[in-house]
């Protein structure tokens, strides 16, 4: 079979884990790349190999014959992008946050529907493997029914050196970090029918708000806390480890720090270390994340090979969107949003 013949737009610091990504995958192969920014083209085209090179988006779909592009700039540019992939009947993956507001989410995948082109976000915390891992705990019915959970991510790291943008936005924690907590969320416990949230800025040197505390009422029945925080200095820095608490009827889950899985139920009380593995081109702390990328781009090329729905399509991702957007609203009123109130 041939490999799928792809693009990426934006060749920025977090793309570089997403070439590393599509180098192993043998069903897909990055043909060109493109950047507005000449000196990240040069670096990225000569670091992989890609001579085909492009700093205008539009010129990259003119010249090119392709079967997805994967767009790795950040928000604002992101309707524009998948707007113009729609429009060249290319399928697309665009990077998280989806867009800067639902209203631009929601036409983005408008436009990819109307083309009939596929669309997936790369929201890949649930792609991380101890997300993975807790998730087939649940399936397997061994802590019975879920009615709580709290998925926490409190971190002191300093993320503003690597992304210095996260510090310039009025938007910060719930936008960039508590999409894909959100995300975990309710890839864990369904849909969310209504929400509480409480914001804080810290640290009064960036712009935006880098804790949320956020209470979630799921569609099942079953109550969660989503805790985020990029102001909180502990003895060992978590980042970026998700931790999660789930309660059932005959059971308990506890991913706790260093990756350890620990669950009671049915069958009594097991312990599993759950680390994600280091790719060979991976680095500590940001392993689990690189060996999600891996993970959500394999995932991909399943998808257009099948024709299945990505599980984090367009689609799926309004849902994790309008909780981001709930959130803001819901911190700002210090009310409860109802989320079926903003996707309708
Ligand atoms: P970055 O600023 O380092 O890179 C973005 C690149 O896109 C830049 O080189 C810029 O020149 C280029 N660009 C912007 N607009 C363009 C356009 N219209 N056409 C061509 N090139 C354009 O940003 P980053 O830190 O790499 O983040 C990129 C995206 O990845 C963001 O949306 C961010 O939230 C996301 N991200 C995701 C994860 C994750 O785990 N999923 C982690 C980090 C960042
Ligand atoms: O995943 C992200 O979007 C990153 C980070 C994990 C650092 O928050 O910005």
């Amino acid at each position: 079979m041939m490999a799928l013949r792809g693009a990426l737009i934006g060749c920025g610091f977090f793309a570089i884990n997403q070439m590393h990504g599509w180098r192993d995958i043998a069903g897909a192969s990055i043909v060109a790349i493109c950047d507005r920014d000449p000196e990240r083209l040069r670096i990225v085209g000569d670091q992989f190999g890609v001579a085909r090179r492009y700093t205008d988006a539009a010129a990259l779909f003119a010249g090119e014959k392709l079967d997805f592009v994967d767009v790795a700039t950040t928000v604002g540019s992101h309707r524009p992008l998948v707007e113009l992939a729609a429009a060249n009947r290319v399928p697309v993956i665009c990077q998280k946050p989806f867009a800067p507001t639902l209203a631009d989410a929601i036409a983005m995948v408008r436009a990819c529907a109307d083309a009939g082109v596929p669309l997936m976000v790369h929201e890949n915390f649930r792609w991380q493997s101890p997300i993975q891992a807790v998730r087939a705990v649940l399936d397997s019915g061994e802590i019975g029914k879920p009615f709580f959970g709290r998925i926490s991510f409190r971190s002191g790291y300093d993320v503003f050196s690597g992304q210095p943008y996260l510090a310039t936005g009025k938007r910060f924690i719930i936008e960039d970090l508590g999409i894909h907590i959100l995300d975990i969320a309710r890839f864990l416990l369904g849909d969310v029918s209504s929400l509480t949230a409480r914001t804080a800025r810290i640290n009064s040197s960036i712009a935006g708000e880098d804790v949320a505390t956020i209470l979630m009422d799921h569609e099942s029945g079953a109550t969660s806390v989503v805790d985020c925080s990029y102001a909180t200095k502990l003895a060992t820095e978590p980042f970026p480890e998700t931790l999660v608490e789930l309660d059932g009827s005959e059971g308990t889950i506890r991913l706790s720090l260093g990756y350890q899985l620990t669950v009671t139920g049915k069958s009594g009380t097991h312990v599993t270390d759950v680390s994600p593995q280091l790719l060979p081109w991976a680095s500590r702390p940001w392993h689990n994340i690189q060996e999600s990328v891996l993970a959500i781009q394999k995932h991909w090329v399943a998808c257009l090979a099948s024709g299945k729905e990505p599980a984090t399509s367009g689609a799926d991702n309004l849902k994790t969107f309008a909780l981001v957007e709930a959130a803001y609203a819901g911190a700002a009123s210090r009310e409860p949003v109802r989320i079926n109130d903003l996707l309708r």
